[in-house]
Parts: C-alpha cells; sequence; structure tokens
C-alpha cells in the first residue's frame, strides 16, 4: 500500500519529538533525584529573622547549591532537629544535635542574599563542638559540605574539622568575613595549602593561601550516621552543613546530560 507522501518526515519528526521528551523526563528525572537526595542545614541564632533561610532560598557553593534549606536554631549550648527535609522540600527521617561550647551568633554583615541569609547566623565555638546527624537514608557514599565563618574582627582563628577518619583544616583570617576583607567578593573558598595568606579571594590551587578559606568537603562517606566535630584554635564557626547523597563525580555531574550549575539547569539532547 503506498504511503502519504509526507510520512517520512512525519515520523521522523515525532521520533525526534520521543527522543527530546524522553532526554527531557530523564533529565527532569535526574534533577529531581539530586535534589532530593541532598539534606541542608542552617544554623541560626534566631528564626524569623535576617538569618533564617526561606523555603526557596538558593545558596552554597558552586558545586553544591540549594533550596529548602532546614532552619536549626542555635538557642545556647545544644540543640536538636527532627526530621530535616531534603532540597525538594520532601521529608526525611534524619536528625540533627549539637553541642558547643559557646552559642549562637551572626557576622556584622547586611543581608541582600540568600547566600548572605546563611552566612549571617551560626554556632560559635570556643574550643569544640560536635554536630551529630543520624538516620542518614543514602545506600551508597555521600559527601558533606562545611560552611565556616565567623566573627574574627582583627584576629586570625584556625579549625580542624573532623567527619569520618578524614580531617581538614581551614583559617578564618584576620578582618575577613563574608563580604568583608579578603572576601569583599562574596567568593566560597576552599582553604589552599602553602604560603600566600591575606590576599583577595579566590585563591586557586597552586596559589596557596595558609588555609584561608571558608568551607571545606569530605567525600565517600558511609553510613546512616556521622559526628562532625570542629576543633577551634582561638575561635570557630558553623554556619551551615550539607549532606550529599554521592560521589564528587555524581555530584559535578561530569559527562551526564545534565548539569546544576549555579541554579542554571543545563540540558543537553543526547544523538541517535
Ligand atoms: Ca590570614
Ligand atoms: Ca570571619
Ligand atoms: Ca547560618
Amino acid at each position: 500500500m503506498p504511503q502519504p507522501p509526507n510520512s517520512s518526515r512525519s515520523s521522523s519528526i515525532s521520533s525526534y519529538r520521543a527522543r527530546w521528551w524522553q532526554t527531557l523526563a530523564c533529565a527532569c528525572g535526574l534533577v529531581t533525584l539530586a535534589s532530593a537526595d541532598t539534606i541542608s542545614v542552617n544554623f541560626t541564632p534566631r528564626l524569623n529573622d535576617e538569618s533564617q533561610m526561606k523555603p526557596q532560598d538558593e545558596a552554597g557553593a558552586p558545586k553544591f547549591r540549594a533550596a529548602h534549606w532546614n532552619n536549626v536554631l542555635v538557642n545556647g549550648s545544644s540543640g536538636q532537629q527532627s526530621n530535616l527535609m531534603f532540597a525538594d522540600g520532601s521529608p526525611t527521617s534524619v536528625n540533627v544535635r549539637y553541642t558547643t561550647d559557646a552559642a549562637g551568633a551572626t557576622l556584622p554583615i547586611p543581608v541582600t542574599s540568600s547566600d548572605d541569609r546563611m552566612w549571617k547566623g551560626y554556632i560559635d565555638i570556643s574550643r569544640k563542638a560536635t554536630i551529630r546527624f543520624t538516620n542518614l537514608p543514602f545506600e551508597g557514599e555521600f559527601q558533606v559540605v562545611v560552611y565556616l565563618d565567623g566573627d574574627n574582627s582583627s584576629d586570625w582563628f584556625t579549625s580542624r574539622v573532623t567527619v569520618g577518619g578524614q580531617e581538614a583544616n581551614l583559617e578564618d583570617s584576620e578582618n575577613t568575613n563574608w563580604g568583608q576583607g579578603d572576601n569583599k567578593a562574596r567568593v566560597y573558598q576552599l582553604p589552599v595549602p602553602g604560603y600566600g595568606g591575606n590576599r583577595p579571594w579566590p585563591r586557586a590551587a597552586g596559589e596557596g593561601n595558609n588555609n584561608e578559606g571558608n568551607y571545606v568537603v569530605f567525600s565517600n562517606l558511609k553510613g546512616n550516621a556521622f559526628n562532625l566535630d570542629v576543633y577551634a584554635q582561638g575561635r570557630a564557626a558553623v554556619n551551615g552543613v550539607q549532606i550529599l547523597a554521592g560521589s564528587p563525580a555524581a555530584t559535578e555531574g561530569g559527562g551526564s546530560e545534565v548539569e546544576w550549575n549555579g541554579g542554571t539547569l543545563v540540558l543537553r539532547r543526547t544523538n541517535g
């Protein structure tokens, strides 16, 4: 039986559409999954003020940005919160409990963005704090991102952060807070070992900055609970913490069809 004249083209178009929607559905599925597998905690000394994150607020280092941060009130030297939510707003059974030898505090910075809000309030630490997460739902590996920036004025303080047998060291540089001093540009800066501190951020690996920075990342963690310990030399702070399912390669989106790049969704259509 003869085919209608444009059958081949129309079949080609519907095939293209099918592939496109399949790709789109797959991509959205991946994004939903990535979002659902992130838990972000904002420590704040006061609720209902400028240090409290709103549900739609996106914040975090470029590779880890997420919405639906859980506001955990830091009212005194210990506190806890149950049933933290995922970054898509859905509930979990994850609990967090903190103890510190100080209390809640705030940076002396103006707040005009969601990142400012995350940094503004924090757990203040004189010598040591422990933050314990329990009931984690991840089957495989996960990463933990810790944000540290206290109101250190003209002092410089160092802290040692440990999670699951791993440790990281960081200097909160003199006269430097989010948006102030070496970090007027509001940069998320990983500490870079080696000589060369007290220069405006960002510093790349190889340039060295005496471990000055404001966040650290722990990877390849496993299990359903962990302790995050912070040992302060001088003073320290924990402004926020994120837990992300997966390994570094997975959360960086390398080679996948989707990149989550600072709030911009990049879709790539597959070939064939
Ligand atoms: Ca310094
Ligand atoms: Ca600081
Ligand atoms: Ca905070």
